[in-house]
């Protein structure tokens, strides 16, 4: 797989890559291509519901999200529980749309949730128009943000 030096964010928007950066040991940006390089590709068929559009059906395919993060090395120690359980993940998309997760709900210990980062959807592969964020256990879409351009990794200190 391809590993990317930072470029510029509209570097990013225009190859479909995605920083993956914060509290982590090796920030890196990677394109949908280097997300079917390196990882076992999930099937995922969904139906998610839209508060404007109604309930949406969708066939994706891709990576485990946990383990895609876990190549840019978090900084917690990955054999303590607690430590993890402090981590959260921010997802940016190219609009501005962004949501978040805890680490906890795809980490197998806790949640066990198998989010995916998108290489394709509905038999049309997403390197042009990057990457989407693809949350089963959701009942509803809004955290299906699609056209990622970064994954921030880190905690929140009370
Ligand atoms: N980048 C981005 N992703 C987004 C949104 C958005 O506004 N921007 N809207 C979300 C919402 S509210 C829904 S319901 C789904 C809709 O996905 P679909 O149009 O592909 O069915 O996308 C989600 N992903
Ligand atoms: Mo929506």
């Amino acid at each position: 797989m391809s590993r990317l030096t930072l470029p510029p964010s509209q570097d990013i928007a225009r190859e479909g890559a995605f920083r993956l950066w914060g509290d982590v040991a090796e920030p890196v940006a990677l394109t949908v291509a280097d997300l079917r390089g390196g990882w076992a590709q999930h099937r995922a068929a969904v139906t998610f519901d839209c508060a404007t559009a109604g309930p949406q059906h969708h066939v994706f395919s891709g990576p485990l999200l946990r383990e895609v993060v876990s190549l840019a090395r978090p900084g917690f120690d990955p054999a303590r529980r607690k430590e993890r359980s402090r981590y959260l993940l921010a997802v940016s998309g190219g609009d501005g749309h962004h949501t978040v997760l805890s680490w906890a709900e795809v980490d197998p210990d806790f949640g066990d949730a198998p989010v995916l980062l998108a290489t394709r959807m509905d038999g049309v592969d997403l390197d042009a128009a990057g990457t989407q964020l693809v949350i089963p256990t959701d009942r509803c879409g809004a955290r299906y943000v699609s056209a990622v351009t970064g994954i921030w990794v880190g905690t929140c200190a009370p």
